[in-house]
């Protein structure tokens, strides 16, 4: 038994010998068989990849700055309207047009600053929602108003303001010296400059105070004489 044994280990011996110098055989033929150029192309396709991956991180780099946003220095509109005109009045008290031009439903400015002007003391003339330039106008002319005052927060401003501004103007009413025209409401700072030209002297966006839009119309509204 023991010797059968004796055999069997050196079969098999010999048979991880043979394997091992098989594989010992094969280790080597594809030793001999990697060429150096397998090796230069490992280092060459290392190097590509650093490569690719610092112009892939400098064009990351890149279109990251190119898509961070630039953070725009908001207008003030004191400074764009910083001239604007002063108005003559005939009666003893200022007379102000709270005008809702457009489709839209937002009223609550325009409510709440028709309130502070009538607790200022002065006339008030609201239109109420919906009224096309046409009507502002009218509206205007037969009160005979020293102020016309538009809440706008429906994006139309660009549109209504110069309706109004011919409007008047075919009548007979200058904007600027017979009347003193204010906006209120939501307007981009990149369209003061063209409210500006079309005659407007002030802008009111979101926020401001009641008080500040009461003493600019005081300001800008003084008795005749
Ligand atoms: C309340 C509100 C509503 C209410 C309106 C209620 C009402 N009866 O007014 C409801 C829910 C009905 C509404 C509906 C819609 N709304 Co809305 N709404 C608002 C919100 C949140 C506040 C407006 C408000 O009442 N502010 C309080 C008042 C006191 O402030 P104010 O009007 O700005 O007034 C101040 C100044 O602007 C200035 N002022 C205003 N008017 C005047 C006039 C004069 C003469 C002067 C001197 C000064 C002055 O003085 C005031 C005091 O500082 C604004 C967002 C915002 N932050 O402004 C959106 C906003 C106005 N709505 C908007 C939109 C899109 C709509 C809808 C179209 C939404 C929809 N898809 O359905 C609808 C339209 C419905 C309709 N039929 O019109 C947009 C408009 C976008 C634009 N212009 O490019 C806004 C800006 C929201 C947004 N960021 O997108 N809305």
């Amino acid at each position: 038994m023991a010797k059968k044994k004796m055999v069997k280990k050196k079969k098999a011996t010999a048979k991880n010998g043979q394997k091992s110098s098989k594989k010992a055989q094969t280790k080597k033929r594809a030793a001999s068989k990697k060429p150096t150029i397998k090796k230069s192309s490992a280092k060459k396709s290392a190097k590509k990849s650093t490569k690719s991956r610092a112009k892939k991180e400098k064009s990351s780099s890149s279109t990251k700055n190119a898509f961070t946003p630039k953070v725009r220095k908001r207008v003030d509109a004191k400074e764009v309207f910083s001239s604007s005109p002063v108005i003559e009045r005939e009666g003893s008290q200022i007379r102000v047009l709270i005008g809702k031009a457009g489709l839209d439903g937002h009223d609550r400015g325009a409510k709440v600053i028709a309130r502070a002007c009538r607790d200022a003391g002065f006339e008030v003339v609201y239109t109420g929602l919906h009224q096309t330039p046409e009507m502002i106008v009218n509206t205007a002319i037969q009160e005979d108003v020293d102020v016309v005052g538009l809440s706008i927060l429906s994006g139309a401003h660009n549109y209504l303001v110069p309706e109004i501004v011919k409007g008047l103007g075919s009548q007979g009413v200058k904007v600027g010296s017979d009347v003193l025209l204010v906006v209120g409401g939501i307007i981009p700072d990149s369209d003061f400059d063209t409210l500006k030209r079309a005659g407007v002297s002030m802008v009111f966006t979101p926020g401001t105070s009641v008080d500040s839009i009461i003493s600019y119309i005081r300001e800008h509204v003084k008795p005749k004489g």
